[in-house]
């Protein structure tokens, strides 16, 4: 690899998690843009909205009304993509395979307050949100027919968030997800073969040469992992060989929330703008058994690429090809590096979840 000069020359980088590939151009970030623009709104959002079917006291879709909440609120998605009862029969002939999925849907709502975001929220509020992930896991992952527990967030309207008010979203399956399971497959590989857990390894060697860590707490660290495929990708990894979120100590769901804090108010500062996403948690299935290979991590996957309004598109060669970027992960780690840890607009006073 020191032969290879990559942040000049095009070249392919591995992903051991997934083991597909990434396409990296350094020099085509001088390229002009003449593609599509995306809106954005520099409209502060209020504090409470009337038609906002999260906010406090307000009536959902199906008619539910919201508690009066103070902190966090979950509740079962009205409109699940996963339902409880769905028959697990099988039905196919090798090329037309289909079986029933069951699962759930939850909304968790992270704050009452319809116009913050996990950035502008206090270390506390981000905290009761960490603490809620960790009850809601616990408590869907102890029913026998769910293998797998997807906790994301889908932030920003770019990525088809339904809504502004701070929320993300919990999918339980029987079954395991493509994502996770590739990350399984491979993670499971690489224990066997190596004896170590796969992402402490890795973690141990961004460590040692920090070009593409944002910021880290005691517990965990925020980097640009080296196989980055969007342009600020990051990847939040534990520095202890923990397995799931309910492995997870006071001390740690403390630095985790610290470190969602720090990054992601990083992220805002970038452009001066809420910064989009799709997060979520990879961590060991929920089929009761230990999962030694597994280390729980985080993916922040954001859409912009150079502005505001100007995202990257995974379509063409991405679609048909392999999945490519312009700049360099360490060009981006250097970026987010760069950025305050103050709120361009400031923090939110939320201490009623501190209560
Ligand atoms: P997204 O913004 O990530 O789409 O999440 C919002 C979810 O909230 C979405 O899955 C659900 C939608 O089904 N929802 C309800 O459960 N009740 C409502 O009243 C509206 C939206
Ligand atoms: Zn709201």
């Amino acid at each position: 690899m020191s032969d290879l000069d990559l942040q000049t020359h095009t070249h392919r980088r591995f992903n051991p998690l997934t083991e597909e590939w990434v396409l990296v151009s350094p020099h085509r970030t001088a390229r002009p843009w003449q593609g599509q623009v995306e809106d954005v709104t520099t409209e502060q959002a209020p504090r409470f909205d009337a038609a906002c079917y999260m906010c406090p006291g307000n009536r959902r879709a199906n008619g539910a009304i919201n508690p009066e909440y103070g902190s966090t609120f979950v509740f079962d998605n009205d409109f699940p993509a996963l339902r409880p009862d769905t028959p697990l029969a099988v039905s196919g002939d090798g090329l037309r395979m289909a079986r029933g999925e069951t699962g759930l849907c939850r909304v968790v709502c992270f704050s009452p307050r319809h116009d913050l975001t996990l950035a502008r929220m206090s270390r506390p509020s981000i905290r009761a949100v960490v603490d809620v992930w960790v009850s809601e896991l616990e408590a869907i992952g102890r029913a026998p027919a769910i293998g797998y527990v997807q906790i994301f967030e889908n932030r920003g309207a770019m990525m088809g968030a339904s809504n502004p008010h701070p929320h993300g979203q919990i999918w339980a399956s029987a079954d395991m997800p493509n994502e996770p399971l590739k990350e399984q497959l491979a993670q499971q590989a690489y224990l066997e073969k190596n004896g170590h857990d796969l992402l402490g390894d890795y973690l141990e060697r961004e460590q040692q040469s920090e070009e593409r860590i944002v910021c880290a707490n005691e517990h965990f660290v925020a980097l640009v992992p080296f196989w980055a495929v969007w342009p600020f990708e990051t990847l939040v990894l534990p520095t202890r060989h923990v397995s799931g979120l309910d492995d997870l100590d006071d001390a740690e769901r403390d630095g985790l929330s610290d470190i969602i804090k720090r990054f992601t108010v990083r992220y805002d500062n970038l452009f001066h703008t809420p910064f989009p996403y799709s997060m979520g948690f990879h961590q060991r299935p929920t089929d009761g058994d230990s999962h030694p290979a597994w280390r729980l991590h985080t993916h922040f996957y954001p859409p912009l690429l150079r502005s505001a309004t100007v995202r990257k598109f995974m379509v063409g060669y991405e679609m048909l090809g392999t999945a490519q970027r312009d700049t360099t992960p360490e060009q981006a780690a250097a970026r987010l590096r760069a950025m305050s840890e103050h709120h361009y607009l400031g923090d939110a006073d939320d201490v009623f979840a501190a209560g």
